[in-house]
């Protein structure tokens, strides 16, 4: 689809907790629950963008394609990709519905990080990281960053994972679109503490 150029009616200047309520709805249709709108998502995550604004519409929350784009493009941790044509749209990554993002394997740094929350610890070091509700467990190539992804679950504990001695033994891992890094799951022997 083409998109108009932004005019003074436009999400510019608008208010952030607007754009941020459209993003969390974007999350929810396009990583969790397409069915509350009626969408489908194909087998990689993608949505028609004219259907994505059709269901939306339709189900009363209706956002303009320029508003779409401005979430999008001012998402600072590029939660949200379209096509190169823009026909389409997709979450780059953090999906509970199962879709194939074709990742393709690749080499991590020799440490990645994980951000948590010290009252998740003690089942962490007994049966190290899982995946949870997501595709795969999410790791940060900055601590910095693993440290505000922990904080959003409470009181912050900080791993390193040992990346270099899992590739060595095999373990797979993915990069997102976004720069996430991702791995289906993270064996104690793999963790260390860092802020005790
Ligand atoms: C914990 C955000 C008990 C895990 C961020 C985490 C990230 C365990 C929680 C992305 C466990 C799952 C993902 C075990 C792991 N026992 N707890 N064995 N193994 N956990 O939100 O990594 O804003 O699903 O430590 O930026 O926090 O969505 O994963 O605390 O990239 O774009 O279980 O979400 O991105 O929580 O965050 P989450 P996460 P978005």
């Amino acid at each position: 689809m083409t998109f108009e150029q932004p005019t003074k009616d436009t999400p510019v200047g608008e208010q952030s907790t607007t754009v941020t309520r459209r993003s969390k709805l974007l999350s929810l249709v396009l990583r969790h629950s397409p069915q509350t709108i009626g969408l489908e998502l194909d087998e990689a995550g993608w949505a028609h963008t004219d259907e994505l604004l059709a269901c939306l519409a339709r189900s009363g929350k209706a956002m303009s394609p320029v508003q779409l784009q401005a979430v999008v493009a001012s998402c600072a941790k590029q939660r949200f990709a379209f096509s190169e044509d823009g026909k389409r749209i997709r979450a780059n990554q953090g999906h509970s519905v199962t879709i194939e993002l074709q990742l393709v394997p690749s080499t991590p740094p020799d440490a990645l990080y994980h951000g948590t929350a010290t009252r998740f610890l003690d089942a962490i070091l007994a049966q190290g990281l899982q995946r949870q509700k997501r595709h795969h467990v999410h790791l940060s190539a900055s601590i910095e960053t693993a440290g505000a992804v922990g904080r959003r679950h409470g009181k912050l504990a900080l791993l390193r994972v040992d990346a270099a001695g899992m590739v060595a033994n095999g373990h797979v891992f993915y990069c997102s679109d976004n720069g996430v890094w991702l791995t289906d799951a993270v064996p104690v022997t793999y963790l260390q503490r860092l802020d005790e």
